[in-house]
């Protein structure tokens, strides 16, 4: 038989097809063009032939990869109260989670201590609150620090609860020098997607630089920092951005490290990663791939003479947008596909979603599941068996390579800007990230990208899932006796010295930051209270909320659909006068506005006159807003549970102002559980997870026409 070539797959390929084989071509969001068919042409200028554990490592850091170790299975968790946590964490080991990873309530992430009035619907819902060393010791107790890696999700406050971290070791009888884990310390991207900063970019560089000395010097076993793309991926960057924006932002630390007097060799090793793992399989796969290959390729300019100082580890978690709340235990689903492309990818460690995500914190059942997929992952299908079982696969080498080009592109687009801080500060990466939220919005809206059970294939009727609660006022009064109970016992003259040596260092710049942080949380100061000390040299942050323009109503061009919503636009701003006003409201720390963008950008594209309010508001605050702006509706965003407190507490302010006529609505991560709740507190309505933006936009119109529709 006579060896085939591609053309005669073509001419097969049409005839089968009646049509051309590349009508077949899939645009993906990051601008590459996946073929239907890759040949070994296609692996010409990659890296297929090379050897895990060498550098560039495409195919890994480690030589053995998951035959010799598998991957650390380390689950994202925390809730409530300290003792909460510390059982939940001491279950999942008992039943096969290696490592430990904790999430802080939103309190924390800003310096607040949970007596603070900023902070009342956000105390122990969304992560664990702890306010002092005294919270930090619980959270650990029976845990032995010296034998346990443990994640930090932190990045504003990181200075003190760094430094609470160090003291409970202490406390346990356990050495600096012995703790393992990671501490996220990115800040970069909180600026770009996050929002969990405190203090402006300039004194957060310093931040990041002085915990990369300290560990350096002091904590061996301790990685510094967590490069994230995570939460890029989750406010809607594309894989090419992601990897990107991430790497471009490492190199950013490694220069501020370096520019402290450091010699690159002494970091970099512990330098480390995090990206979200989304449905897209083989492309995810390859994204890993492509982001050790550059990242050896960006470390090499600074000419490390030890390996691991190229060397890219990472932890992966699946992705939290993907999951839905309609039909939710296809979410189990969805997370272990994702899982196979992370280790597929080559991950060191991993966190697997629960199915309950859209919704709330897990609960045990779903935390056990989502912990189990790893566990099958790892004694069931053989997948550790053998080290990058993707390699010289036509398909996944040739998007490796792709991936790492486009990627290489923006990193340099980035480098002509004079770098990731001067990016940030002038909004690129954000800019970008929301121009293709909005996008990936108008592709769901209308169809073009399915979702199983959210816009095609929806179930009739929805089945309620349990889901975990958590009485967020009795967490805040536990923790309010608590702190009363730490500030009696400790002694004034020493906190006082502690925390004025915190802020000289602030001020002068001459020590560390966590050196002197460390005293004052061995002196009991407060979380609070440390940030404090700092906030008082480096001030406050605060960003303008800007809205982008153009990109879903130009998605949605010549639709119908968005023709009739426009009449009906018409037909209100004529009745009332003018175009009616919304203001898109965040309330509490909660710092999640991916979906607040891409409402107030869609529904300024139909027509609104359309009000962001800036992060951070307490009820008060935004009531006052509206009123003074006159707006028709406010829609609030609630992703981090903090609705049962802040959304009546909103309306009593508007009623007491006289605004009593504003309309308020409000959307994300809301369960159905408390919707009755929320209308009974005179919430018009309330829009869940998988909302189409457009029926949103109508409903809004329906409730300004009095047109009261249960949602
Ligand atoms: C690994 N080891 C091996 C090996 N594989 N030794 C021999 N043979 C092999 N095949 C060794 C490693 O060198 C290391 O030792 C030790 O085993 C542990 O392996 P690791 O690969 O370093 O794993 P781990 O300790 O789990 O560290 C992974 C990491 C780290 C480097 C990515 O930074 C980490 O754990 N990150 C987790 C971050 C996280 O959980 N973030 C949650 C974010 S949630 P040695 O001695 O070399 O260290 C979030 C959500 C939100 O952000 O927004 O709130
Ligand atoms: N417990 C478990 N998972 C959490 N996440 C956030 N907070 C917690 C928590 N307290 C996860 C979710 C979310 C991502 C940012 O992190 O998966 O999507």
């Amino acid at each position: 038989m006579t060896k085939k070539t591609l053309s005669d797959w073509e001419a097969l390929a049409e005839k089968e097809l009646r049509a051309a084989p590349d009508t077949l071509t899939w645009h993906t969001p990051e601008g590459i063009d996946v073929k239907p068919l890759y040949t070994a042409a296609d692996l010409n200028g990659t890296d297929a032939d090379s050897l895990p554990g060498f550098a560039p490592f495409t195919r890994g850091p480690r030589a053995t990869m998951y035959a010799g170790r598998p991957w650390t299975i380390r689950q994202y968790a925390g809730f409530s109260t300290a003792e909460e946590s510390n059982a939940f964490y001491r279950r999942n080991l008992a039943a096969g989670q290696k490592g430990l990873s904790v999430a802080f309530d939103l309190a924390t992430h800003r310096g607040y201590d949970s007596d603070h009035p900023r902070v009342v619907g956000d105390v122990g819902k969304a992560g664990v609150a702890i306010d002092s060393v005294e919270d930090m010791k619980i959270l650990f107790d029976g845990i032995p620090l010296q034998d346990m890696s443990v994640s930090m999700t932190m990045n504003g406050a990181v200075i003190p609860i760094l430094a609470n971290f160090i003291v409970a070791g202490e406390e346990q009888g356990v050495s600096k020098a012995e703790l393992s884990g990671t501490i996220q310390n990115d800040i970069l991207k909180e600026f770009m997607v996050r929002n969990t900063y405190i203090y402006p970019p300039e004194p957060s560089m310093r931040i990041v630089a002085d915990i990369i000395e300290y560990t350096a010097k002091e904590m061996p076993k301790f990685n510094s920092i967590s490069i994230s793309g995570y939460h890029m991926q989750e406010a809607g960057a594309t894989l090419v951005q992601e990897l990107a924006f991430t790497l471009a932002d490492g190199r950013e630390y490694v220069r501020a490290a370096i520019a402290k007097g450091l010699n690159v060799d002494d970091f970099a090793g512990r330098l480390s990663f995090f990206f979200a793992i989304g449905m897209n399989f083989f492309m995810e796969a390859a994204k890993l791939r492509a982001a050790r290959l550059l990242w050896t390729r960006i470390m090499e300019e600074f000419q490390p003479k030890k390996t691991a100082s190229l060397m890219l580890r990472t932890h992966c978690q699946t992705s939290g947008v993907s999951l839905q709340e309609q039909d939710p235990y296809n979410n189990i689903i969805r997370t272990a596909f994702e899982a196979m492309s992370a280790v597929l990818g080559g991950t060191q460690s991993l966190h697997t979603n629960s199915f309950d995500e859209a919704i709330a914190l897990p609960t045990e059942f779903s935390a056990r599941i989502a912990r189990n997929t790893q566990l099958i992952l790892q004694h069931e299908t053989g997948v550790t068996k053998v080290v990058d079982p993707l390699a010289g696969s036509y398909y996944v080498e040739s998007l490796t390579k792709e991936l790492a080009d486009k990627a290489w592109a923006l990193i340099e687009e980035v480098e002509a800007l004079g770098g990731m801080t001067k990016a940030v500060n002038e909004g690129l990466p954000k800019r970008l990230i929301e121009e293709a939220a909005a996008r990936r919005q108008a592709a769901v809206d209308k169809g073009d990208e399915v979702i199983v059970g959210v816009n095609k294939y929806r179930l009739e009727a929805e089945q309620p899932i349990d889901i975990l609660e958590i009485d967020n006022s009795a967490v805040r009064t536990a923790q309010i006796r608590r702190i009363a109970e730490t500030k009696r016992r400790r002694d004034g003259g020493k906190l006082k010295e502690a925390l004025a040596a915190l802020s000289e260092i602030a001020r002068n710049g001459n020590g560390n930051l966590v050196a002197a942080a460390v005293e004052a949380a061995r002196a009991r100061a407060t979380v609070g209270e440390i940030s404090d000390a700092m906030r008082e040299v480096f001030g406050d942050h605060f960003a303008t909320p800007k809205v982008i323009r153009g990109v879903y109503g130009t998605a949605y061009r010549d639709e119908p659909e968005l023709d009739v919503l426009k009449t009906r636009m018409a037909e209100v701003t004529e009745a009332m006068g003018r175009k009616p006003k919304i203001m898109v409201a965040k309330l509490g720390q909660d710092g999640h506005d991916r979906g607040a963008k891409v409402i107030a950008s869609a529904f300024g594209d139909v027509g609104f006159d359309v009000l962001a309010g800036p992060l951070f508001q307490t009820p008060d605050e935004a009531a006052g807003m509206a009123l003074g702006e006159r707006v028709n509706v406010i829609g609030v965003s609630s992703l981090a549970a903090g609705h049962r407190t802040l959304l009546p507490q909103l309306i009593d302010r508007l009623k007491d102002q006289g605004g009593g006529d504003i309309i308020v609505v409000c959307g994300g991560v809301i369960p159905r559980q408390d919707y009755e709740f929320l209308h009974e507190h005179g919430v018009a309505a309330v829009f869940g997870p998988g909302t189409n933006v457009l029926e949103a936009a109508n409903s809004v119109l329906d409730l300004l026409q009095g047109i009261r529709r249960n949602q």
